[in-house]
């Protein structure tokens, strides 16, 4: 029998300013063997070529997907934060994983919080086919866990994500 490995992928989905890199980054500190895939950062480097257009994304989400894939396969544990509108592309990562490994959370914010919070002062400009405004979100419907970072606070969140991989015995 093919063994299965102990490693996961946390795949880290929502609007932009809803938290995930933030989390993505204390989460880090807790799991051992693990990488951070940020949209922001790959869009600077590997994915420099691709905007916003749904053809775009797709491809974004995509790639981020293989490399999360390859990295899983060399026994890392994964974090991914990228916002990945899409229900499709999304499952075709999940695709890639055997049952289980796959593990996606839905970084939960409502768009006029994030638009509040405007971390990167993206919200305040008028940027065409910007997530959640003019281009689609589609929220996760049967994803592993749900963060509201509304209700609660960032040790509460990593907190759950860590209780949901101690129950899954992944830790
Ligand atoms: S995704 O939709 O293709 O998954 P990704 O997570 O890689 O998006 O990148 C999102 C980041 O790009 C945002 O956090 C923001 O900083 C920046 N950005 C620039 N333009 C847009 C846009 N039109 N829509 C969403 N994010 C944008």
């Amino acid at each position: 029998m093919m063994s299965v490995k102990k490693v996961f992928v946390l795949w880290l989905t929502g609007l932009s300013g809803a938290g995930k890199t933030t989390l993505a980054q204390e989460l880090q500190k807790q799991i051992a063997e693990s990488i951070i895939l940020d949209g922001d950062l790959l869009r600077s480097s590997l994915n420099k070529d691709l905007g916003f257009t749904d053809v775009d994304r797709v491809e974004n989400i995509r790639r981020t997907g293989a490399i999360a894939q390859m990295l899983w396969a060399q026994e890392k544990n994964v974090i991914v934060a990228l916002i990945s509108p899409f229900i499709s592309a999304r499952a075709a990562v999940r695709s890639l994983f055997p049952k289980g490994h796959f593990i996606e959370i839905f970084v939960d914010c409502s768009l006029a919080v994030c638009q509040e919070r405007d971390v990167k002062g993206l919200y305040k400009q008028t940027i065409s086919q910007f997530t959640g405004i003019d281009s689609p979100y589609e929220v996760p419907q049967n994803p592993e866990l749900v963060i509201n970072t509304e209700k609660l606070s960032i040790n509460d969140s990593v907190q759950k994500i860590m209780d949901y991989l101690k129950q899954k015995k992944f830790l």
